[in-house]
Formats: C-alpha cells, sequence, structure tokens
C-alpha cells in the first residue's frame, strides 16, 4: 500500500460539481482507498487567464504502480471532457499525481514529487489541511514553502 496525494483543479463548466465527482471516482478506483479530501479552494489562475479555479487534495492509499494509477487520473480527466487545446489552457478538470509515497523519480511522462507543487498556493494550503506535516521527498517540510506563495490570491470556501 502507498499513500498518495492528488491535486484537483477546475475553471470551465461547472468546476464545483466536477470536483465533488471526481472526488467521488478517485474513491471507487480499483485497489485504492481514499483517507481524506481537503476542502475546496478558490484561486486566480496561476501562469494562465479565464475564471479563478476551484482547487483541493484528496489523498488516497492505494496497491496501483505510479504509472497505472497517472492512467487512472487521465481516464477522469477525459471522461470530464478535459481538452489540452494549448498549454495551461482552462480546463474542466485537472488531476495531478502530487506526491506517490516517497518515490522520486524523473521520466517523461511523470516527475514526482510533482515538478511545481511547492510553488502553488493552491497545492500547498488543501494539501497542509489535510496533511500539516507532511514532507515532500527531496524537498523538505511542505510548510516551510508556504512564507514563497504568501502573495498568491486565494481563499478556503466553507
Ligand atoms: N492556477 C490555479 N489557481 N489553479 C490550478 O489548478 C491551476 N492549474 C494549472 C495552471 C494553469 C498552472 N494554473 C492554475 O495547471
Amino acid at each position: 500500500m502507498v499513500i498518495c496525494y492528488i491535486g484537483l483543479g477546475a475553471n470551465l463548466g461547472q468546476p464545483g460539481q466536477t470536483l465533488a465527482a471526481a472526488l467521488q471516482q478517485l474513491a471507487q478506483l480499483p485497489h485504492t482507498r481514499l483517507l481524506a479530501q481537503s476542502p475546496l479552494y478558490a484561486s486566480k489562475p496561476i501562469q494562465s487567464s479565464g475564471d479563478d479555479y476551484l482547487n483541493a487534495v484528496a489523498a488516497i492509499e492505494t496497491t496501483l504502480a505510479a504509472l497505472a494509477l497517472l492512467d487512472q487520473l487521465q481516464a477522469i480527466e477525459l471522461a470530464h471532457g478535459r481538452e489540452r487545446p494549448y498549454h495551461n489552457a482552462p480546463r474542466t478538470l485537472d488531476l495531478d499525481l502530487l506526491l506517490y509515497g516517497q518515490e522520486q523519480l524523473a521520466s517523461l511522462r511523470l516527475t514526482l514529487p510533482h515538478p511545481r507543487m511547492h510553488l502553488r498556493a493552491f497545492v500547498l494550503l488543501p494539501l497542509l489541511y489535510i496533511a500539516p506535516d507532511i514532507t515532500l521527498p527531496g524537498l523538505g517540510p511542505a510548510a516551510g514553502f508556504l512564507p514563497g506563495v504568501a502573495d498568491q490570491e486565494i481563499r478556503l470556501l466553507s
């Protein structure tokens, strides 16, 4: 069993409904259990334009291999009409594999930990909500990166 963290984001369509559905789909993945889900956060697009994003982070426990999990995440994105017309385009659903246990990996398809997760308030805040003491393999405690994202606009939705 490996504990993994998944980042969820959406800013097209019905982001609230989409994230709720995606969390259910994560809970129903084969060989996987949903351990925790953060509340929803609203944030201004980073390196992009368009409507505000809704973001959340989920913790799962799985026996799926990392790439098999990535395949499952991409299938859920596609089921929600995810298109990739251009880099960082607005999206109906983005599922990022942030952490796969303690794995450190840099391959064409997958980099672990997610290479930009420690630079983004929309990942760090929901992650720290469900895992306040978490350490990012190779990088150190996630909380140590909060000062670096303090200028990014984000708010917790109740
Ligand atoms: N910005 C915000 N606020 N939330 C996201 O989920 C998000 N995802 C992305 C980019 C385009 C980098 N910006 C984002 O992929």
